[in-house]
């Protein structure tokens, strides 16, 4: 097998003295701990690691690919990260990062927070240095205390000192990563450890093959029972569906939640899709009207933190910033300590998605009141209206094009597309995309997070085209873009059907700002005019396509989408069109004395 490196070369069976051969002695065979961190994880189902070689995990990184592994090779390590992040949304089972020592480390290191903070299963393998030279300071080859440094950053953090731990190590970071709240994990692997030599049959046997990683959680009925009651007495109930709801997998339960109560509901931003954003009771076209009027909201999978004004404030119809709003919460989720974080939780039901919306759902039988008819036309009206006010819009055609008319096109390509992945970053870019383009299947809908970070890009892509086999259309931030945009190597390296559009205004933001000094150094927010981003994508044998108009954007994104190919196109947007920080400007701290 090639797992298996024998303690001795062939050839190197001793002779005896007199010149007599003497019958070859069998050489134990030997497993190395290379091959054992390999067979753990293979063991474990994870086919596909997203990495950066390097000293000391080269070798791993090749001997993983000659075992048969998927090995995804990045130009940085950061952007490796973000891919394994959301390959570990997108499976459910932890996406693996691979990195040198210190600085390959660090910079897998905001990928492994930023999983930890959207409850993305990962795990970070880093090769470390010498533990000896570490601990005396003493000044070794990319020295670093880094599990010191990982630990504040992850759900758990564990070094391999020893060959025959790996099986235990692996099994406890996959554990970690995808039990309870999913989040990140660091495992160090200092370099010593890869060429220890263990018996091969002992080796395996110490490899664990983890049952049941991610086990149910079933709510207690009494918890379910509150939960009922609160809703069925509600008088404009809302449900909220957040990433958490995406991630577990559960469709067709909160479907039936959802239709069998009549109750409408609102998709965060990647919870879009769970049930298509053209459901009759999808009310995000009315957000800004029904989450201040309604008086019980059930969360699920979502957390009350920036991204839902802490559930208090004007956006609840509070009477000030930090005032309640009067609602009821209801809230499903996994973490027994997510419920009481910004405002009281009247019902708590902790559990998994899958388990406590099957529990609603079975109290929920066919005498279970229908939403007030007054409740569901307001929202209906209200939805009516902003959607009639949007087609308006979208219908413009200025020249050059703006945000909308750029994305009408974006949106009547995944609608004709449902199985494609959407990934999106930028300010203006983001959430544009996020209201105009709706979405029809669930975890297509891939963005910027709890974080907002910008640099997610084309890392979800990769891993999106790769764990997936579908079409991905990133939709970028000329700004968002360049914080990946050298993986267009790796995109075209691998043949990957991604098909990146720029929406491009020049900067950030927008790209009209002056230099407030009047020197000749640009603004801090603005970028070289006419970028030829598209020429990245063809300097590595893809497809680059400048469109000025809508109907260039359409033939370029219908012919990547026909042809498979890597593309970017260029699509030039008015640099005078976006607004500071988009629809987060009153974050700002000078914003609100503007
Ligand atoms: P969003 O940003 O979409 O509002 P959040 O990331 O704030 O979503 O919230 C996701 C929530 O979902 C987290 O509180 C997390 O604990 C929870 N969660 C994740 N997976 C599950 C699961 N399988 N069952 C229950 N809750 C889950
Ligand atoms: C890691 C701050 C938020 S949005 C943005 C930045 C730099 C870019 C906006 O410009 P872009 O989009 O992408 O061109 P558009 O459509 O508005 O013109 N560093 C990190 N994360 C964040 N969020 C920032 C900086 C930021």
């Amino acid at each position: 097998m090639a797992t298996v490196t024998p303690t001795a070369p062939a050839g190197q069976a001793t002779e005896q003295a007199g010149g007599t051969a003497a019958p070859a002695a069998q050489a134990p065979e030997q497993i190395d701990g290379f091959h054992l961190v390999i067979e753990a994880l293979r063991l474990n189902g994870i086919d596909t690691v997203f990495g950066l070689p390097g000293i000391p995990i080269t070798d791993l990184t090749r001997k993983a690919q000659a075992a048969g592994m998927r090995v995804i090779s990045f130009r940085h390590e950061q952007n490796a990260g973000y891919a394994a992040s959301i390959a570990g949304f997108l499976t459910g089972k932890p996406g693996i990062c691979l990195t040198v020592s210190a600085p390959g480390f660090l910079n897998g290191l905001t990928a492994l927070a930023n999983a930890t903070t959207n409850c993305f299963p990962m795990i970070l393998v880093s090769g470390s240095s010498e533990r000896e030279i570490v601990d005396l300071q003493q000044g070794d080859y990319e020295e670093m205390d880094q599990l010191a440094i990982a630990r504040p950053l992850c759900k758990a953090a564990f070094r391999v000192l020893h060959a025959e731990d790996i099986g235990v190590g692996v099994a406890r970071a996959i554990r970690a990563a995808v039990s309870g709240r999913p989040g990140g994990v660091y495992l160090d692997l200092p370099a010593k450890l890869f060429p220890q030599s263990i018996d091969a049959e002992a080796g395996r046997r110490s490899l664990i093959r983890v049952v049941d990683p991610a086990p149910r959680q079933i709510p207690a009925p009494e918890a379910v029972q509150r939960a009922l009651d609160l809703l069925k007495g509600a008088k404009r109930p809302l449900i909220l569906l957040g990433k958490g709801a995406a991630y577990a997998r559960a469709d067709d339960a909160i479907r039936a939640l959802v239709e069998k109560t009549g109750i409408p509901y609102l998709p965060m931003s990647m919870a879009k899709g769970i049930l298509p954003d053209t459901h009759p009771q999808c009310a995000s076209a009315a957000r800004s009207f029904v989450l201040p009027e309604a008086d019980v909201v059930l969360l699920v999978g979502a957390r009350l933190n920036w991204l839902l004004s802490h559930g208090k404030g004007k956006t609840w119809g509070g009477k000030s910033a930090k005032d309640w709003g009067g609602q009821k919460f209801i809230q499903v989720d996994i973490s027994p300590q997510e419920a009481d974080s910004n405002v009281a939780i009247d019902a708590p039901v902790v559990g998994d998605i899958g388990s406590c919306v099957a529990a609603l759902n079975a109290g929920i039988g066919a005498g279970w009141p229908r939403p007030p008819a007054e409740w569901l036309a307001a929202v209906g009206e209200r939805k009516a209206r902003n959607v009639a006010k949007m087609a308006e819009t979208l219908a413009k055609d200025p020249a050059p094009m703006n945000f909308h008319s750029a994305l009408n096109v974006v949106r009547d390509i995944v609608k004709a597309n449902p199985d494609a992945i959407l990934v999106n970053e930028g300010a203006n870019a983001l959430d544009f995309t996020r209201s105009i383009v709706d979405m029809y299947k669930p975890r297509r809908r891939l963005d910027v997070g709890t974080w907002g970070v910008m640099g997610i890009g084309m890392g979800f892509s990769i891993a999106a085209a790769v764990t997936s086999g579908e079409q991905v259309i990133a939709i970028e931030g000329d700004s968002a873009f360049g914080f990946s945009g050298m993986e267009v190597e790796t995109i075209c390296r691998y043949n990957l059907p991604v098909c990146i559009v720029i929406l491009n205004n020049n900067g950030v933001y927008r790209g009209d700002e002056k230099n407030l000094a009047g020197g000749t150094d640009p603004s801090p927010m603005v970028f070289v005019k006419g970028a030829r981003y598209d020429r990245m994508m063809e300097a590595f044998g893809g497809v680059g396509v400048q469109a000025s108009t809508p109907a260039q954007l359409r033939a370029a994104m219908e012919e990547a989408i026909r042809s498979r190919r890597p593309t970017l196109v260029n699509a030039i947007i008015d640099e005078g069109a976006g607004t500071e920080s988009g629809r987060i400007t009153a974050l700002n701290p000078t914003a609100k004395k503007k």
